[in-house]
């Protein structure tokens, strides 16, 4: 990893490790490890929305480790912590693209980031010389098609779109079909984050799914999943509906730059069972990182030693 994307993690990481786990560090001292320490890690494990089942699992392997190591003062935990955290994160696996072209569907609620986030997953695979076509099946509010078209033209990517209130499995049958006859490499399907009731959101989003299957079988070959990183715990019960609806197979983590809520990728990988594929450290296009996990852990703990 360069320098410069090496950098990007830990300014993005800031306000994760100023809030919390940045803190772990003060926390440890010379003094003695004992119940006081354990419930001040696990408060602040969970206050940094690394979500309760693995903060429980996070502190048993800790005391685990301080038995079988005979640690007695808390800044010998330290490395134990580094490595357990370090243990409880995954790299992205390798995405598959071999389906030409990939159907990819982008789900999450409205302002988690899916429009901006999909643009810069174009922009990232154009410069990796693919051919990009992008769906604007985010039909119910017009700004929505807007924004992704301007986008398009900015990237020079086509956009396929409807009318506002239109179908929007007629957007997205229109859209495999159009990455079919340009001999596309790979189709962003921007789908609605919000509809009037979560019910019909997720009975529309099964449906653009079905569609996408009869414009080209095996379609979509892939349903990632934006996250609002400032948003926590919240963020992880929406995320269980869109996984039971449409069986989201990666995550990317959006706007970790303006969140302390960093800790949230444990819980997504943990908890929800998801790999996280990219991460948003900033508004720009450029600013998606595919998820690195030392980089990750540098950027919550850096000025740990
Ligand atoms: N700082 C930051 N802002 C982001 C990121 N991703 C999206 N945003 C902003 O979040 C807002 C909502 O994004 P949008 O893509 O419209 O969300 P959508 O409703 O899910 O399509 C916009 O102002 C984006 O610029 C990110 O990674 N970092
Ligand atoms: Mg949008």
């Amino acid at each position: 990893m360069s320098e410069n994307v090496f950098n990007k993690w830990k300014t993005g990481l800031a306000r994760t490790r100023k809030t919390t786990f940045g803190r772990i560090a003060n926390m440890l001292g010379a003094s003695e490890i004992d119940a006081d320490t354990w419930d001040d890690l696990e408060a602040l494990f969970i206050q940094a929305d690394m979500g309760l089942e693995t903060t429980e699992e996070l502190i048993e392997a800790l005391k685990a480790a301080q038995q079988k190591d005979g640690l007695t003062r808390t800044d010998e935990l330290r490395e134990t912590i580094k490595s357990e955290l370090v243990a409880r994160l995954d790299a992205p696996p390798n995405l598959n693209m071999d389906a030409r072209p990939s159907v990819i569907l982008v789900v999450g609620v409205n302002g988690s980031g899916k429009t901006t986030n999909l643009a810069k997953l174009g922009q990232r695979f154009q410069q990796q010389g693919k051919k990009i076509v992008f769906g604007a099946a985010d039909t119910f509010r017009a700004a929505a098609i807007e924004q992704l078209q301007i986008w398009g033209e900015r990237l020079n990517i086509p956009v396929i779109a409807g009318q506002p209130e239109g179908d929007p499995g007629a957007v997205a049958y229109d859209t495999v079909q159009a990455a079919i006859a340009r001999k596309a490499d790979i189709a962003f399907i921007d789908t609605a984050g919000r509809l009037h009731t979560r019910f019909n959101l997720m009975e529309e989003l099964k449906k653009v799914q079905r569609v996408c299957g009869k414009a080209l079988p095996g379609a979509p070959h892939a349903v990632w999943l934006v996250m609002d990183a400032t948003t926590g715990q919240n963020a992880l019960h929406q995320a269980r509906a869109f996984k039971d609806a449409v069986g989201v197979t990666g995550v990317i983590l959006a706007k970790l730059d303006s969140s302390a809520r960093g800790g949230m990728a444990f819980a997504i990988q943990r908890e929800l069972g998801l790999p996280i594929l990219f991460a948003g450290l900033g508004e720009k296009a450029e600013d998606l990182a595919p998820f690195a996990p030392e980089a990750f852990i540098e950027g919550i703990l850096a000025d740990f030693q």
